[in-house]
């Protein structure tokens, strides 16, 4: 185990070094790569709720992503083409660290605690959505699809999405 561990930390020593690219990696079967300080993780066969998506994030030591600004934007997007996803898909709804669970309206990184100011609402959103079950729309996906060009929207937090997951590494 420490050996696997030593390995996992060289990877990403290694990969810091070289931080302006994507590269992408296998240790000890867990795929993820480093652009800019940050490590991902995807998983382009599993969609889960926001909770367990969370959850999940925490069993590979990541966190549910967040998105402070464009470049963030296309770092994320870019891993999640280089997973081959949009080989076989042309929509996309992944979901964020992003909510408004603790007050309705104020939209949190719940990885980071800081509040969203990046403004990425597609029209007319976030549109807190009541349905007839009572629940309300209050987690955030980011969104590609025909008339949606990588914008947030507040979902459903149990409705069942991609996500991604990712780590501070540098
Ligand atoms: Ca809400
Ligand atoms: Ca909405």
């Amino acid at each position: 185990m420490a050996t696997q561990c030593l390995a996992s930390m060289f990877a990403i020593v290694l990969y810091c070094l070289q931080i302006n690219s994507i590269n992408t990696t296998s240790v000890d079967g867990v795929s993820f790569a480093i652009n800019r300080g940050k490590s991902y993780h995807f998983e382009n066969a599993l969609k889960l709720n926001w909770f367990k998506a969370a959850e999940y994030c925490r069993t590979q030591d990541m966190f549910l992503v967040s998105i402070n600004d464009e470049q963030e934007l296309n770092d994320a997007i870019d891993y999640v083409q280089s997973s081959g996803y949009f080989g076989k898909n042309s929509d996309l709804q992944l979901w964020t660290s992003g909510n408004d669970l603790g007050e309705s309206g104020q939209f949190y990184w719940s990885t980071t605690g800081a509040r969203i100011t990046f403004d990425r609402f597609a029209d007319n959103e976030p549109s807190n959505t009541k349905y007839q079950d009572g629940s309300t729309e209050d987690c955030v996906v980011l969104e590609r699809s025909k008339g949606r060009n990588l914008t947030f929207d507040d979902r459903p937090c149990r409705r069942e999405y991609h996500f991604l997951c990712e780590n501070q590494v540098c």
